[in-house]
């Protein structure tokens, strides 16, 4: 297998054999496939295409994550966020905006191609990775596989056994998914933030459960223990780890780089996509520098084309494609069925005795399951607060099945693809994480936190979302595989294909069902 790291250590920012070789500036660069995105649903493309021989271009707007900075360190960490934190901006926008109504948490950065993007729409914001590993590097990890009753309720037309017996468990090995040891979970004092939630969700009668994650567990008791670098103890997470976590860049793309056929190029990123007479696809990238100036216009073709942009970067190329007459026979259904699996953030605060913890680790490994409860489903993962003193805050992300869905369209005034998601529909997911948050403050005598989500007073944090699903649903916009509408040797593999809703933190899906359209589509179409 070779490592990304080999690859960068040549100066290279092209990865792959094919970089070696001289391009014309204006020339057309010809690939038999090429996959746009690195994230879950690319990397998982790109590996399949790679080993069953096909030479593969990977496009990433994103950089590869492997040098480090003045400080020694790929990344920064949340305490002291630089410019390597977020995709262009002059301020940090943390999800925590605030505490204790202060301004304290966020601070000012130079623009730079950062490895977390928070990408605005009207009423919701969307936190994205990325970089040669897209979500995988700011993400918590968590690696759930959703109940199979309700992941048959969302893709009636899939067949859950398969899923269940052959997907789920190669996704759940190729992502290298572990879990806490529940003795070590039990004792120590990085994990007390989720044993006092426990506590809580214990006396509300409700029920707790352990999470898989792909954050090395070996490794981080090694970092308690003080014998490895800290990385997960050390508060990095949403801006990169720079130890212990199983990001692509470490599996499903390094394996790819590993197969001698697979090359990918950053700070690309895919602008449009349209159909030459010969059946080929045509693109056209920008190429970007640290500035984000467009430093070149690209042209790509390729036979088999592979969209791995996530739910925003599928979709909006799409949709743009589809109005602006570049791919004018894609589906009605492109841009539709998108939701933010019913996300919504809150903090309680717990009584003087119920401490959290200085000391929190930033993977969360625990979540509280109530999706059986039919007249309310929530699924609410216990999350870190890990800012180094005693905060007496339990924090949640919550999954809400919030049925509700919006579409992007593509407005030719501005030439801009808008998400049509409104406040009225994230009211939805904040109701039925306060009827489940209001029976845990009731059963415990606790109150919410209202200092944490900027100001003014805020207790639900339901304008951004670290969830988004949908725009190219399954079986809707693509057929039952992924392959798209209208177009031949054209495929989705990402998050786009989820309907909005999957009730747990959605990666696993994803991959899963990434590996499912490569192995039907590899069998069938090459
Ligand atoms: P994604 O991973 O977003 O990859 C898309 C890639 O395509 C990115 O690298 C983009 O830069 C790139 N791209 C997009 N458009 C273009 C273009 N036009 N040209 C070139 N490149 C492009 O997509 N999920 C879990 O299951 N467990 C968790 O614990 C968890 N925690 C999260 C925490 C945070 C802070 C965030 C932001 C997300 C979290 N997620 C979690 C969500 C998870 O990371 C997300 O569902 C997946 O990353 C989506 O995978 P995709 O392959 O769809």
């Amino acid at each position: 297998m070779i490592a990304l790291q080999t690859a960068a250590a040549g100066g290279l920012t092209r990865i792959g054999l094919q970089s070696a070789q001289a391009v014309e500036p204006a020339a057309v660069e010809t690939a038999p496939a090429i996959v746009v995105g690195s994230g879950y649903g690319g990397a998982v493309a790109a590996l399949r295409l790679g080993q069953a021989g096909i030479t593969t271009l990977v496009l990433e707007m994103g950089r590869l994550w492997n040098t480090p900075g003045s400080d020694g360190k790929i990344f920064c960490n949340t305490a002291n966020p630089d410019q390597r934190s977020m995709w262009f901006k002059t301020r940090t926008e943390a999800p925590l905006a605030s505490f204790l109504w202060l301004d304290v948490v966020n601070k000012d950065i130079t623009p730079y191609p950062g490895v977390l993007d928070r990408v605005h729409y009207d009423s919701m914001s969307v936190y994205v990775g990325r970089g040669v590993g897209g979500g995988s590097l700011v993400n918590g990890g968590m690696a759930v596989t959703p109940r199979q009753s309700y992941f048959t309720e969302q893709f009636p037309t899939v067949d859950a056994t398969a899923m269940y017996n052959t997907y789920f468990p190669r996704a759940r090995t190729m992502l290298g998914v572990n879990t806490v040891d529940p003795t070590w979970f039990e004792s120590t004092e990085w994990y007390q933030f989720t044993r006092t939630s426990r506590k809580a969700a214990t006396n509300t009668g409700l029920t707790t459960t352990f999470v898989p994650n792909v954050y090395d567990f070996g490794y981080m008791q090694q970092e308690a223990a003080g014998t490895a670098t800290k990385s997960a103890l050390a508060q990095e997470v949403i801006y990169g780890n720079n130890y212990g976590k199983k990001s692509l860049d470490k599996t499903y793309l390094a394996s790819a780089l590993g197969t001698g056929k697979v090359t990918i190029h950053t700070l690309e990123k895919v602008r449009a996509v349209t159909r030459a007479s010969d059946g080929s696809y045509q693109l056209t990238v920008d190429r970007i520098d640290n500035t984000g100036a467009v430093v070149e216009t690209k042209q790509y073709s390729c036979t088999y084309l592979f969209l791995g942009g996530g739910s925003l970067g599928t979709t909006e190329l799409l949709v743009r494609a589809r109005d602006t007459g570049t791919l004018p026979a894609l589906d009605a259904t492109v841009g539709a069925g998108w939701g933010p699996n019913g996300n919504t953030m809150v903090g309680r605060a717990n009584h003087i005795w119920d401490t959290t913890g200085a000391n929190q680790a930033t993977m969360p490994v625990m979540g509280i399951d109530d999706w059986s409860n039919t007249d309310n489903p929530v699924f609410a993962e216990i999350a870190p607060l890990p800012i180094g003193f005693e905060t007496w805050v339990s924090l949640y992300l919550a999954i809400t099945k919030n049925p509700q869905r919006a579409s992007f369209t593509y407005d030719s005034a501005s030439g801009t693809v808008k998400l049509g998601w409104t406040a009225a529909q994230s009211a939805v997911s904040v109701a039925m994480a306060k009827k489940l948050f209001d029976r845990i403050n009731s059963a415990n005598a606790t109150i919410y936190r209202s200092d944490l989500f900027g100001t003014p007073s805020k207790i639900f944090a339901d304008d951004f979302c670290y969830h988004p699903l949908g725009g190219c649903v399954l079986g809707k916009a693509t057929d039952n595989y992924g392959r798209v509408k209208g177009y031949s040797k054209l495929y989705i593999t990402d998050g786009s294909l989820v309907p909005g809703n999957i009730g747990v933190n959605p990666f696993v899906t994803i991959t899963a069902l990434a590996e499912r359209t490569m192995e039907r589509v590899l069998a069938e179409d090459t």
